[in-house]
């Protein structure tokens, strides 16, 4: 039953499982993977797509000859297996010429460049077939004060976006910007360090019609926020226009786990966020495969991904469709919540007169019921129900 299929809308980045197990202390531990048969991979494995930075499939200032036969080859595996490309990316982050950031480098040329490659690279995701692009800035910041002029940078990160969505107007392109918010890591401190920033970022653009967010698990985690609940707001301002599965145990290095380790009981929430909260883009999951797995293990973490994501798709299900839940719901007043505090048509003269009989210390007493309530997600979330 916990066996996925393209229905379920799986998809993995190729530098996800493709992810050599380089790090700061340690050299890589596994070969690279072909971009080719990682996709033939995945098909075999129920998921429903792939995506991909500019740099996993060409390498970094390839010769043209040499970039059409990859583009070529990943395509026939593409048209091979089914799979699809519902996002792509840029590379801004690797190459040393990134080191100050992309959008926001003080280095104007590095600006410029940074604007051509992702220019490109939008041409090819929209000839593969992406309706959506992630634009994560990871070298956007700073690690000492007086480097970089907050307000002044964050002009320059709008001026990126303004000419990447007046592009994609002017190409006619159905494509959306989604900005992928972290704290840390690789710079010091972040510009968009989290969804709450980037939303609020979105809306001074010139088409914030266009932008929305790109929401990590684990970067959210990393800033000690609740994930499900930044997800809820995403959601809330129309603004989730695709997510990054994976796991992280609370704030330190970005962990990247396999989706489902770390903090499982908020995942067990974002399932049923998302699977009742009306997000119907791609499950995609950005995980490193640990560096102590061989190419086996690799194709193992990818799998327990889908499958711990559908057994909590079923959990949450049950949780919702259990009526003592659904009583327990009721008991601690959730349906009252979605009742407006304001009748219609009332004043706040209204409001200000009205004697609706209130008894502060009766209402200080009331008990909320909420842990029953919990312990009853509990009983689902370990299967005891
Ligand atoms: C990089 C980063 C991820 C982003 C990717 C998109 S690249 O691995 O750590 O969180 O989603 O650029
Ligand atoms: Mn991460
Ligand atoms: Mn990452
Ligand atoms: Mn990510």
């Amino acid at each position: 039953p916990f066996t996925p299929t393209p229905e379920d809308r799986f998809t993995f980045g190729l530098w996800t499982v493709g992810w050599q197990g380089r790090d700061p202390f340690g050299d890589a531990t596994r070969e690279p993977l072909d971009p080719a048969d990682t996709v033939r991979r995945l098909a075999g494995l129920g998921a429903y797509g792939v995506t991909f930075h500019d740099d996993d499939l060409i390498p970094f200032g390839a010769p043209e000859a040499e970039r059409e036969a990859r583009v070529k080859a990943f395509r026939a595996a593409l048209d091979a297996t089914g799979l699809k490309v519902p996002m792509a990316t840029t590379n801004l982050f690797t190459h040393p010429v990134f080191k100050d950031g992309a959008f926001t480098a003080n280095d104007r040329d590095v600006r410029r460049f940074a604007l051509r490659k992702t220019l490109r690279n939008i041409d090819l995701a929209v000839e593969l077939g992406a309706s959506v692009y992630v634009a994560w800035g990871g070298r956007e910041g700073a690690e000492s004060g007086a480097a970089k002029d907050v307000r002044v940078a964050l002009d320059r990160m709008k001026e990126a976006f303004d000419v990447l969505t007046g592009y994609v107007v002017e190409q006619g392109y159905d494509l959306r910007f989604a900005v992928e918010p972290k704290p840390n890591e690789p710079r010091g401190d972040i510009l968009l360090p989290t969804v709450g920033h980037a939303l609020a970022f979105i809306e001074r653009l010139e088409r914030p019609d266009l932008v929305g967010v790109n929401p990590e698990v684990g970067h959210e985690q990393m800033a000690g926020l609740n994930f499900p609940h930044s997800v809820a707001q995403a959601l809330w301002a129309g603004k989730l226009f695709h997510i990054d599965l994976n796991g992280q145990s609370g704030p330190r290095y970005d962990q990247d786990l396999r989706f489902g380790a770390g903090d499982l009981r908020q995942a067990f929430w974002l399932v049923d966020l998302l699977e009742r909260g009306g997000y119907a883009g791609p499950r995609h999951f950005d995980f490193k495969p640990p560096r102590t797995e061989d190419p086996e293990g690799v194709w193992d973490s990818a799998a327990g991904c889908m499958r711990t994501y559908l057994i909590l798709r079923e959990r949450a299900a049950a949780f919702r469709a259990d009526p003592e839940v659904r009583e327990a719901l009721r008991a601690s007043r959730l349906d009252e919540l979605e009742v407006p505090t304001l009748a219609p048509g009332e004043s706040v003269a209204d409001l200000r007169a009205a004697d609706d009989g209130f008894d502060v210390e009766a209402a200080a007493r009331r008990g909320m019921a909420f842990e029953r309530l919990d312990q009853l997600a509990m009983d689902h979330l370990l299967g005891a129900r």
